[in-house]
């Protein structure tokens, strides 16, 4: 078994139920005004199975070009609408860093859709760690170090845990390896028309 890196913090359960709805609503409204679009790997252009959209003042976006923060939404052009106020409230209790976030990454997992393991690297500064928030079905997470070779542990995400990933953690390998299908039914309560999970990434961009 390998230990967890420094910089490490799963706070199980940090939402309530009804901080979850409330959380799921504001997120419909997000992507009521910006879209969910499928992002693409750069150079193939082979698609993502995850659907993003962002909220905040910069968002990610992924296509043939490569990976890069962006102020506007691929598709419409429009600027990202806000971040709901609940997550700039998370941010300022658990961060532990002085500043808003500025981009907030929403992935929309179907059932079937995972992500490879992979080092978040698009930002210009790692001293503010990331901050992620699950929504829906339970996740399998994978952690690893530094490098792509280090040994990897795997646990499970469920609906309302929180991760701060500060440290050594800011820069190690993780990935999505499956979901739970139809563990959770937090998004049939809230009354939106999506299955499978969400999940949250609240970030610094700049120093
Ligand atoms: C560990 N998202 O958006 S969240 C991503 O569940 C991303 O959608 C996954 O990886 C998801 O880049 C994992 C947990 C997470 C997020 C950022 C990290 C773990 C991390 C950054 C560094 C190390
Ligand atoms: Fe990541």
């Amino acid at each position: 078994t390998t230990l967890a890196p420094t910089g490490f913090r799963l706070l199980p359960a940090c939402f309530s139920r009804d901080q979850q709805v409330t959380l799921v609503r504001a997120l419909a409204d997000v992507i009521a005004e910006a879209p969910l679009f499928t992002p693409k790997m750069p150079r193939t252009g082979k698609p993502f199975s995850v659907r993003m959209t962002n909220c905040g003042p910069l968002g990610w976006v992924s296509d043939v070009s490569g990976y890069r923060y962006q102020p506007q939404h691929p598709e419409t052009g429009r600027p990202w609408p806000a971040m709901p106020q609940v997550l700039l409230d998370l941010w300022a209790e658990v961060a532990g860093f002085d500043g808003p976030p500025e981009a907030c990454l929403v992935n929309v997992y179907a059932p079937t859709a995972r992500m490879g393991l992979h080092q978040d690297q698009d930002e210009e500064t790692f001293a503010a760690p990331v901050l992620s928030v699950s929504l829906g079905d339970t996740a399998v997470f994978r952690l690893g170090g530094t490098n792509r070779k280090d040994p990897t542990r795997s646990m499970r995400l469920a609906s309302g845990d929180v991760l701060l990933l500060g440290g050594d953690a800011r820069l190690a390998f993780h990935g999505i390896d499956r979901v739970l299908r139809g563990s959770s039914t937090l998004f049939s309560e809230a009354g939106v028309g999506w299955d499978g999970r969400v999940n949250l990434t609240l970030r610094r961009v700049h120093p």
